[in-house]
């Protein structure tokens, strides 16, 4: 596809688009079947293709010229997030993290692959790439979720290196913090770099990661949605790929990855997934004004889907050795 028709379609499938009001239960099963018949059908028109949350053109680049190149969308989604884990500007993932509020940096992340394998690593302190660990429990444990000091002695017995990864600039901002102890969890609402990403290969196969400190001083112990399965991320190659950035707790509440998958395998598209999505959460909780949720969808096709509560949240694409930055739609208009 043109970069021109791509734009033109990602802006047309990203702003402005209804949300769908058809149920399955009320659609005819002829017309069930003709749709995941739709879905199923590799069109071979939009992959390679990289979808990741926010504006991190470094990591989707990365992700995007791996997939280009042949290589695998899971080796994309792991080498993609390495790069936002290492950026010590990015203060939501890896190194330079922002901590809790005892100070110290946690992580989350988790990887799914195109047979449904996940692995995942939460509230794990001390190694930078928190999403190659999770790929090392997926691939090399019986397990699929390790926390804390097993996730991190794991991770070393695997080669990786014990960091700090309280920078500097994070520990200036945290004492800041403390001196007031204000725990807003009002963020989010302009910017965020929790990254989530999803990406199909030249061979259709679909696989997603996430990778985040989590909440600036959070709670110790507090984990968040980005490491578990179908809240922060699900993947399903026959249907498709979701993934979230925001207030965990509303997704994890929501199993908000899961749905948006499950949405799509009933007909819907990615759009209109993510904006179902959103509305559970809106709809259940009168307090969505303070906080911010984002998702992200990919169909088998290559069609994506993106929608927050808030203005500010926006994706980046790598399509056609071209990456992009868009704004998404969202829910709340009222200023
Ligand atoms: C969390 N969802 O820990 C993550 C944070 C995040 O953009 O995505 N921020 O709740």
């Amino acid at each position: 596809m043109k970069r021109r028709k791509f734009l033109k379609r990602a802006s047309l499938t990203g702003i402005g688009v209804a949300v769908g009001t058809t149920i399955l239960a009320n659609t005819p099963s002829n017309k069930v079947n003709e749709i995941e018949e739709n879905l199923l059908t590799n069109t071979k028109e939009n992959f390679p293709i990289v979808i990741s949350t926010w504006n991190v053109p470094n990591a989707t680049k990365k992700a995007g010229i791996l997939i280009e190149e042949g290589g695998t969308s899971l080796d994309a989604i792991e080498k993609g997030c390495m790069i936002e884990e290492a950026d010590l500007n990015n203060h939501s993932v890896g190194n330079g993290g922002r901590p809790d509020r005892d100070g110290h940096v946690t992580l989350d992340a988790c990887i799914m692959d195109k047979n449904g394998n996940y692995g995942s690593v939460v509230y794990m302190q001390n190694i930078v790439h928190a999403i190659a660990v999770a790929r090392k429990v997926m691939e090399d444990t019986p397990h699929v979720i390790l926390a804390g000091k097993g996730a991190e002695e794991f991770a070393i017995s695997k080669g990786f290196k014990k960091t700090n990864l309280l920078t500097e600039a994070s520990k200036k901002a945290w004492e800041e913090w403390k001196k007031e102890s204000n725990y807003q969890p009002l963020i989010n609402i302009e910017n965020h770099d929790t990254i989530g990403m999803l990406a199909i290969d030249k061979y259709g196969d679909i696989s997603g990661g996430c990778t985040t400190s989590g909440l600036a001083y959070k709670m110790a112990g507090r984990v968040g949605d980005s490491p578990i399965i179908g809240s922060g991320l699900f993947i399903d190659n026959q249907v498709g790929g979701a993934t979230a950035t925001g207030m965990g707790e509303e997704v994890l509440k929501t199993v908000g990855s899961f749905l948006i998958v499950e949405l799509m395998r009933q007909g819907k598209s990615p759009q209109e997934a993510c904006e179902e999505a959103i509305l559970r959460i809106v709809t259940k909780n009168d307090n969505y004004k303070k906080f911010q949720v984002g998702y992200i969808a990919i169909n088998k096709k290559g069609e994506t889907g993106y929608y927050s509560i808030h203005e500010y949240f926006s994706v980046s694409i790598y399509k056609d050795n071209n990456c992009i930055n868009l704004p998404s739609d969202f829910f709340n208009k009222t200023k």
